[in-house]
């Protein structure tokens, strides 16, 4: 099989969640390289789904040419990589409570989103549109509710410093605006973790790099590769 030097995260776009594993990566302060993937076309493709049969995005291409799908699976490898525990925790009891938030940040968060995208993408059809919405957004004040009261007075998820919880968040959150789901004045302290995490500059190269504008200077991204030129691996 290929060695590589880096790994390469395929990251959906517009609005794709894989935007806080780009995050995650910038911080984690090792090099990388990203492959850019329109949604929905370019996950229609065969070569697409011999890169992920479900045909989602995030996938990461990993250092050893396998691959790997799930935000949250793709998180915990970089944790395996975090040696230096820029974002994640060596101790164990912190390490549970990351992983519990990750858990349901990538669940519980992620999915009730669902109805309000189902409305978004299909053919017209009105008064399904605004069941959908409806539930959707009584989903999501639910999940913001539960995380508002998570959340302690601490600037970022889980203490002092962002972490893989802070990533995977951030490519969620701002699914709220665009759906205009939740009157953000009522969540102070999801606000208050958004602002601190997109004034970032990992979050604003991130977000740069997604909207296919200049991006920021960074000294761990590697360049994009083409989906084309990716070596699948057998198997
Ligand atoms: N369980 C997966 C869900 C991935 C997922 O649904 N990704 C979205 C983009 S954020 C996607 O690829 N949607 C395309 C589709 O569902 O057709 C994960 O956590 O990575």
């Amino acid at each position: 099989m290929e060695r590589r030097l880096e790994p390469i995260l395929l990251y959906g776009h517009p609005l794709g969640s894989s935007l806080g594993l780009t995050v995650a990566l910038e911080w984690l302060k090792q090099p990388y390289r990203l492959c850019r993937v329109a949604m929905p076309d370019d996950m229609r493709t065969d070569r697409f789904a011999r890169l992920n049969h479900k045909r989602e995005t995030p996938v990461l291409l990993k250092a050893d040419g396998t691959l790997l799908s799930e935000s949250m699976a793709i998180a915990l490898h970089l944790e395996s990589r975090d040696s230096e525990r820029r974002i994640s925790f060596a101790r164990c009891d912190a390490a549970d409570r990351l992983h519990e938030r990750m858990a349901f940040l990538t669940t519980s968060f992620f999915a009730s989103f669902s109805p309000l995208w189902k409305a978004f993408e299909m053919k017209p059809d009105p008064p399904v549109q605004e069941a959908l919405q409806a539930y959707g957004r009584e989903g999501v004040a639910k999940r913001h509710r539960q995380l508002e009261a998570m959340l302690g007075d601490s600037p970022f998820m889980l203490g002092d410093k962002p972490t893989l919880a802070d990533a995977l968040f951030i490519g969620i959150a701002r699914w709220a605006d665009f759906h205009k789901a939740v009157d953000p004045g009522e969540f102070p302290r999801i606000r208050g973790v958004r602002d601190r995490l997109e004034a970032t500059p990992a979050f604003v190269h991130a977000l740069a790099i997604e909207e296919g504008r200049p991006a920021p200077a960074s000294e761990h991204f590697r360049g994009h590769v083409e989906i084309e030129s990716i070596t699948i691996p057998a198997g």
